[in-house]
């Protein structure tokens, strides 16, 4: 296929997402294609991809059973209507979901995204008390820095300003704990950090105010992504189980980024080994390849709902696009792939190698936190003085220019590699960084 000619006129069309969009348009940065662990810019240079896209990317680009499966599929059965008819692939999908889930989550809720299964999974808990007779559990906790998608159900629990401020009053009923950032006690902490555990206990606060009567759900990112990287004392995770367990309130895992072997385990449900009772996915489950989501809930949960006549339909959720026939079959590809290649473990192996190789990053200019965990890292850089963002910002822009995709959210460098990575790539990517963080004002 051809490459469209681009003009600065027909790049004023596309509104981009999440983007600064008039400083893009003056000097663009288009991927034309993808291989491995490598994109090829529409200048023709080799970036390699130190995010793997959009932390979606697990097992890299362009991977041929991948391909193949979606391929197939849309030439065989390009649809099929998700409400009351269904096809075989998303059954052979959720039955294979929930084989790589530990019990008791095992049952499986088709989106189209991070975001959709952030409102799935917040209606689920709502629905799920009010079947159950205990319709005044109505309020949902989330936490400061958390990011759940941009729905308005996300925005509401999550806790990232920008993303809130804009848009109104949100959902009524919300409340939060505190973020577990500490750097003044944490910082350069390989793996999770030893102080703040405690800060689980602000549930209780919580607790009492509203009483447990009135709460339905706490929602958390077992590993905050996109606000910065934001790793789970010890014990924090656990504490959240127990406080939920005492108070009938129900545990929801956001995991559209640890999801799927970010952490060298297939979850962050068995690297931490605390079980919600729900789980939301997206991203990697097809490899970023066609968009999907997923949303796991406990067998308890799916059992409150299969009561009264079944004729009826037991909750009133779902998507067009729920369980889409290509989706499935991406998914499927990559289960295979990932189950072929090891990936779902792999971050394990590399991760003493990969934290070492940040953590050499100690000491370079501006740096002021480096953390780690499975194959995700976080650069905390001084912000410049009256200018926040604008030094990260600049570190991107270098390290694009220089051959390396890197993510910065504030003043954090964020790095999620695929997890085909080699060793000698890892030392690209942080030799890269290095160079560019010396060249920063
Ligand atoms: N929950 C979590 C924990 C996420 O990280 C979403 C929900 C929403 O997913 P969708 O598919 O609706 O975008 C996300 C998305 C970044 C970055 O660089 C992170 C996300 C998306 C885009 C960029 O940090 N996370």
């Amino acid at each position: 296929m051809s490459q469209p000619a681009l003009t600065s006129n027909n790049l004023d069309a596309f509104w981009m997402p999440f983007t600064a969009n008039r400083q893009f348009k003056k000097n663009p940065r288009l991927f034309v294609g993808a291989e491995g662990m490598y994109y090829k810019t529409a200048d023709g240079r080799q970036v390699l991809d130190g995010t793997a896209g959009l932390w979606c990317c697990n097992a890299g680009h362009a991977r041929p059973r991948i391909t193949e499966a979606v391929q197939r599929q849309v030439a065989e059965l390009d649809y099929a209507p998700a409400f009351q008819m269904g096809h075989p692939h998303a059954f052979e999908l959720a039955a294979r979901l929930s084989a790589l889930m530990p019990s008791p989550l095992d049952h499986v809720f088709f989106t189209n995204s991070g975001s959709e299964s952030v409102e799935t999974a917040l209606k689920m808990a709502l629905a799920y008390h009010r079947v159950r007779g205990e319709g005044s559990r109505t309020r949902l906790i989330g936490r400061e820095r958390g990011y759940h998608g941009v729905n308005f159900g996300g925005i509401s629990v999550g806790g990232i300003v920008a993303n809130r401020k804009m848009f109104g009053t949100l959902l009524g009923g919300v409340d939060h704990i505190r973020h577990t950032h500490d750097i003044e006690r944490n910082a350069f902490s390989r793996g999770q950090p030893e102080n703040g555990a405690e800060y689980a206990e602000e549930l209780i606060r919580l607790v009492q105010l509203h009483d447990p009567s009135t709460i339905a759900a706490v929602i958390v990112e077992p590993v905050a992504g996109s606000t910065g990287v934001l790793i789970p004392p010890k014990g924090y995770l656990k504490r959240l189980r127990e406080i939920c367990d005492q108070h009938g309130i129900l545990l929801i895992f956001d995991e559209v980024i640890t999801g799927f072997g970010r952490l060298g385990s297939p979850f962050a449900v068995d690297h931490f080994g605390v079980v919600p009772d729900l789980v939301t996915t997206a991203k990697g489950i097809t490899n970023g390849v066609i968009p999907m989501g997923a949303v796991f809930c406990s067998s308890d949960v799916h059992q409150a709902f299969m009561t009264g006549p079944e004729h009826l339909i037991e909750f009133f959720h779902g998507y067009t696009y729920s369980g889409h026939p290509v989706a499935c079959a991406a998914a499927l590809g990559t289960l295979d792939t990932y189950e072929e290649e090891g990936l779902l473990t792999r971050a394990a192996e590399l991760e003493d190698y990969w934290a070492d190789a940040l953590h050499s990053l100690k000491g370079a200019r501006h740096v002021i936190d480096i953390r780690n965990i499975g194959l995700i890292g976080a650069i905390e850089l001084e912000p410049m003085a009256g200018e926040p963002t604008k030094r990260a910002f600049s570190a991107f822009l270098n390290a694009y220019e220089a051959g390396v995709l890197i993510r910065t959210t504030g003043d954090i460098i964020a790095l999620s590699p695929p997890l085909i990575i080699e060793k000698s790539e890892i030392d690209q990517l942080v030799d890269t960084i290095r160079t560019v963080l010396e060249a920063l004002d």
